[in-house]
């Protein structure tokens, strides 16, 4: 069967600035961490190591034409365009985004950007990161300056990449930095995030710019065990805690009532202000970036909560290894294609059909080489996992559900948060040593995928 999509159908890749740049003044919350516990990072690798994206940005964006890419999204990084934060722009920094930028536009590639992407400045955390709402104002005074700065060129604006994660990972699981467990605080957050996410959006409608903004969530659709209504029950509430937590408010203009209700019950609420509700609601975006991995399968509790252990998601539901699950063995993730096709009926039916894209959808593999075939990776597995997802989105198009492009994770193997080099995602191969770069036979595959706007399927 052949699999064709829209015309202008958004075809290409996502990464991040921590994640590629390398060499950067503007110390971040990654670099500080590193520096006092390199042990929690994948064979000591930090956040030094990268793809080194800031020396080869040019001959890195020749690959992105290689491979047919017609957008790519990447993020600024705060810290390097004001290094602490708040203060001075530092000019360096705005001469490498304006020849980037320039560079992605003029071979015929949008260049989509993030404003955040999990690097908090370290002289934002230093006074409370997100938990201080200064830091709010300091990120939207830093948003406003790259509208200004780059607003006529880059037209796909994103305040935040995964919002939830920094949330679970520094206040509720320990996967970053500040370490904290401690639900509210980690509601305080998310909260938060949301006010400078709404506070972004203020700024750029209040400059008319020529493009739009829109946020990038990671969903996890949340399958209960079983039809039973305490299963039902603790698929709601995770799916409250991590999908519509920011889903609601970035599409709706507010807080689900059931969220609001339960966090209060339990004395978790954030403080707020009466204006924040005015405020949410002019937060509205023009398009919605989807990040897909995996699916969340809970079941309800089997054993009685500990009243002593710090309130966390888990109070609600456990977590179900539905039996027959096929695994990404490397990360952990369950991979379930039709998990795409859910989140695209999902938005169409409850949240007015969005403008969106899958702005990341990738798998990880660990030690590549052994698939090495007359010099290139042989990824097979990785063209099967994209073609499979990309049959179920394609599915939820033919449905109405306005989805209007693709992008992996990622262009070139780069550093990951916790897992440094362990997983490779990249279309292209990197080789740390040397830096060179070799694209895959799943680049390949892409590349013909997005210049036939189709690709060909049993
Ligand atoms: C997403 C992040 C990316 C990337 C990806 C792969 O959550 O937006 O930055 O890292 O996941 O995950 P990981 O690197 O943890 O394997």
């Amino acid at each position: 069967m052949k699999y064709a999509f829209p015309d202008n159908f958004w075809w290409g890749s996502a990464s991040s600035a921590l994640q590629t740049e390398g060499a950067r003044e503007g110390e971040t919350t990654w670099d500080y961490w590193f520096a006092r516990e390199p042990n929690r990072f994948h064979n000591g690798v930090g956040p030094q190591q990268t793809s080194t994206f800031y020396q080869h940005w040019k001959t890195d964006i020749q690959l992105l034409k290689q491979l047919n890419h017609n957008s790519f999204r990447t993020s600024i990084s705060w810290a390097r365009l004001i290094p602490d934060g708040i203060g001075e722009v530092n000019p360096e920094a705005v001469d490498f985004y304006n020849q980037v930028i320039d560079e992605l536009n003029e071979q015929g590639i949008t260049p989509f950007m993030t404003l955040f992407h999990f690097d908090m400045p370290m002289a934002m955390q230093e006074i409370g990161g997100w938990e201080n709402r200064d830091v709010v104002d300091a990120y939207a005074r830093y948003a406003q300056i790259c509208f200004e700065l780059f607003g006529d060129r880059v037209l796909h604006w994103f305040t935040f990449n995964e919002p939830i994660v920094p949330v679970e990972g520094g206040y509720l699981y320990d996967f970053h930095y500040p370490n904290v467990v401690d639900f509210k605080r980690a509601a305080t957050v998310a909260y938060h995030t949301v006010l400078a996410h709404a506070q972004a959006v203020r700024a750029y409608r209040a400059g008319h710019y020529a493009g739009e903004i829109g946020i990038v969530l990671n969903l996890t659709p949340s399958y209960p065990r079983s039809q039973n209504p305490a299963d039902v029950k603790a698929a709601n509430v995770a799916d409250l805690m991590f999908n519509r937590s920011f889903l609601d408010p970035v599409l709706r203009g507010e807080y689900p009532a059931d969220l609001v209700a339960l966090l209060k019950s339990y004395d978790q609420l954030p403080a707020c202000k009466p204006e924040d509700g005015f405020l949410i609601a002019e937060g509205k975006i023009d398009l919605l970036g989807v990040n897909y991995y995996q699916p969340r399968r809970v079941k309800c509790r089997d054993s009685a909560v500990n009243p002593q252990a710090p309130f966390m998601p888990e109070w609600f539901f456990d977590s179900y290894e539905m039996p027959g699950r096929k695994m990404n063995p490397y990360r952990g993730w369950e991979i379930y294609e039709p998990g795409i096709y859910d989140i695209l009926v999902n938005l169409r039916d409850n949240y007015g059909n969005p403008r969106c894209f899958i702005s990341e959808n990738g798998m990880g593999v660990e030690n590549e080489q052994r698939f090495i075939e007359n010099g290139q990776i042989n990824d097979q597995y990785r063209i099967e996992f994209i073609s499979e997802h990309l049959a179920w989105l394609h599915k939820g198009i033919s449905e109405g559900c306005n989805c209007l492009g693709y992008h992996m994770w990622t262009f070139i193997d780069n550093w990951s948060w916790c897992n440094a080099y362990k997983n490779r995602y990249g279309f292209i191969q990197l080789d740390l040593a040397t830096q060179k770069r070799t694209i895959k036979k799943s680049g390949e595959w892409f590349s013909a995928t997005a210049l036939n706007n189709s690709f060909d399927r049993e």
